[in-house]
């Protein structure tokens, strides 16, 4: 395989990591826990793994060797993120640290790789070349999801076949609530089975009091906002276009926050303050044109606009009709027969309440078509393929005509639009995520050593220098609640929104005004830096600066 000469540079970068992660560990267990919320069901649901402690690895002066041997399996699950290899390194080299004995299989293809009893040795050959580099290509992910018995059973006969003792699931808030269900289950079983799950996802929205990010935000959120400033260096030269950006994040606002933190856009749209204020697509619409209007009086007709993927579903009227069509369209082999475009929306129209059916004709055609797509395996609208974007420039475009026409606005508006989400999920690990996820795959090889099961591998104290950095392990019961999901209450990981009383959005809504204003005030952030300053190279995210201040 050709190599880019910055690949080869990075295969021999070595992660920094926290002092109490460079040699033996010593675990100090906390108190007893209690989930975040509905403790009694949780305890219920969860006999054997409610209430853990949280634990913290200390520094131990007793030999990291041990004559135990373990072999251990590793999916990846779900979305690509920037650090998932050095993860899998940090696991194999924590593993062979151990007893060089230890083994660690890969599970290809996500969790389904467990299921089918597909798998790959992990030898160092095929470590060393992906240390800290960006993909999941290693093993593949997958987004099968392990709820079923059948499943979990497959799974003890595969890793009894090859002496595995543990699992780890490197995944989601749905990924890391399979790895609880999971252990779980295998502790009722007795079969010897540890599961630990690691925090992944550049949506930012897996966090809480303990996990303070989940990695590949920061990376994500650096790739685009590299190319939101180089849009905005263009906008501010060519002096002619909007910009209406989206950028993925599937629910929360996360990634938009984070990118306007970096890059100061004219607008920035944040999902759950359009909830909060019950805004329609009207109040947006105006939000934006508003932004407009007083740019064009000053003679500046570009900018830009930075919309969150999952906008679409916190507008109250649209999650009232997305939650329609999910029902309507769930297994529905009716509407999948049906051919053509036409006969499918005169098919949902018909099965619509009057109020959703009047929103779903306003419409374009186009974003109308996107949300009868395919739903994901856990029944939501896939939003990385409604492009919300076009939909504003659309609305925006013909207000501002309107306003033309009765002379209220006089500028020119052209705008383009763009979409970053699969530009970010695989790039090169930035400084943050290669160190941060080498110490996740190191801390949760300890919580196996250690016989820990139903525990989330965490680092954290994530604004200090790496050496100061705190591993341990948090029970992932303490992070769930009860949610409804395809219409039954299930026991899931509390979702991380956008907290609109926190420091990072306080400090966006302290300072919009003045970036929307006739005042360009862009900033351009330019790309990740992997060699250089430390103040270059290895800041974390304006978010957990800000929320950690
Ligand atoms: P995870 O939640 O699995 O980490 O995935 C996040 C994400 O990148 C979202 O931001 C996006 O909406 C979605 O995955 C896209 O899914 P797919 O990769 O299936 O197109």
């Amino acid at each position: 395989m050709q190599k880019s000469p910055l690949q080869i540079a990075r295969q021999s970068y070595q992660p920094k990591m926290p002092v109490a992660l460079q040699g033996a560990v010593r675990l100090s267990a906390g108190k007893p826990t209690e989930s975040v919320a509905d403790q009694a069901d949780i305890k219920q649901l969860f006999p054997n793994t409610y209430g853990l402690p949280i634990l913290t690895m200390e520094p131990s002066d007793a030999p990291i060797h041990s004559d135990k041997t373990i072999n251990v399996g590793v999916i990846l699950s779900g979305g690509q993120a920037p650090g998932g290899h050095n993860v899998i390194c940090g696991l194999f080299d924590g593993l062979k640290h151990l007893n060089p004995n230890n083994k660690l299989y890969g599970f290809l293809g996500g969790p389904s790789g467990l299921i089918d009893g597909k798998y790959t040795l992990l030898t160092a050959d095929i470590i060393d070349e992906y240390r800290n580099t960006g993909g999941f290509d290693i093993i593949g992910s997958g987004r099968t999801k392990l709820e079923e018995t059948w499943q979990f059973d497959n799974g003890i006969k595969i890793c009894k076949e090859l002496g595995i003792s543990a699992i780890v699931i490197i995944g989601g808030d749905d990924s890391n609530t399979n790895a609880c269900v999971l252990a779980e289950y295998y502790l009722q079983k007795q079969c010897g089975i540890q599961v630990i799950g690691c925090p992944k996802t550049i949506d930012g929205d897996l966090k809480n009091e303990m996990i303070e990010t989940s990695f590949g935000f920061d990376t994500a959120c650096k790739v685009y906002s590299e190319l939101i400033g180089n849009i905005q260096r263009d906008a501010n030269s060519a002096k002619k276009y909007w910009h209406f950006i989206r950028l993925m994040g599937r629910s929360a606002s996360h990634i938009a926050l984070e990118c306007a933190l970096q890059s100061q856009p004219n607008v920035c749209l944040i999902s759950e303050e359009v909830e909060a204020n019950n805004l329609t697509l009207n109040d947006i619409v105006k939000q934006i044109v508003d932004v407009i209007v007083a740019r064009a009086d000053a003679g500046l007709n570009f900018g830009t606009v930075l919309i969150p993927e999952g906008l679409i579903e916190f507008i109250p009227a649209m999650r009232v009709l997305i939650q329609e069509l999910n029902d309507l369209l769930a297994n529905n082999e009716e509407f999948a027969a049906l051919e053509g475009d036409d006969a499918k929306r005169e098919y949902v129209k018909s099965a619509l309440t009057p109020a959703s059916c009047e929103l779903y004709r306003s419409l374009p055609k186009g974003i109308a078509r996107q949300l009868t797509l395919d739903r994901d395996p856990h029944g939501n609208v896939m939003v990385s393929q409604i492009e919300t974007e076009k939909l504003l420039i659309e609305m925006v475009g013909k207000q501002l005509a309107k306003m033309k026409a009765e002379g209220r606005y006089k500028g020119k508006f052209s705008a383009l639009n763009h979409f970053f989400g699969y530009e970010g999920r695989c790039a090169i690990p930035s400084n943050f995520d290669a160190d941060y996820c080498y110490s996740i795959g190191i801390a949760a090889t300890h919580l196996i050593h250690e016989g820990k099961t139903g525990y989330m591998a965490l680092v954290r104290n994530l604004t200090k220098p790496a050496a100061e950095w705190i591993a341990g392990g948090v029970p992932i019961t303490m992070m769930m609640n009860m949610e409804r999901r395809n219409g039954k209450m299930k026991p899931v990981i509390q979702k991380a929104l956008v907290d609109l009383k926190g420091k990072p959005y306080q400090y966006f809504v302290a300072h919009r005004a003045e970036w929307a204003d006739a005042n360009t005030s862009y900033i351009y952030p330019g790309p990740i830096q992997y060699y250089g300053p430390a103040e270059v190279c290895d800041q974390p995210t304006k978010t957990l600066l800000l929320e950690k201040a």
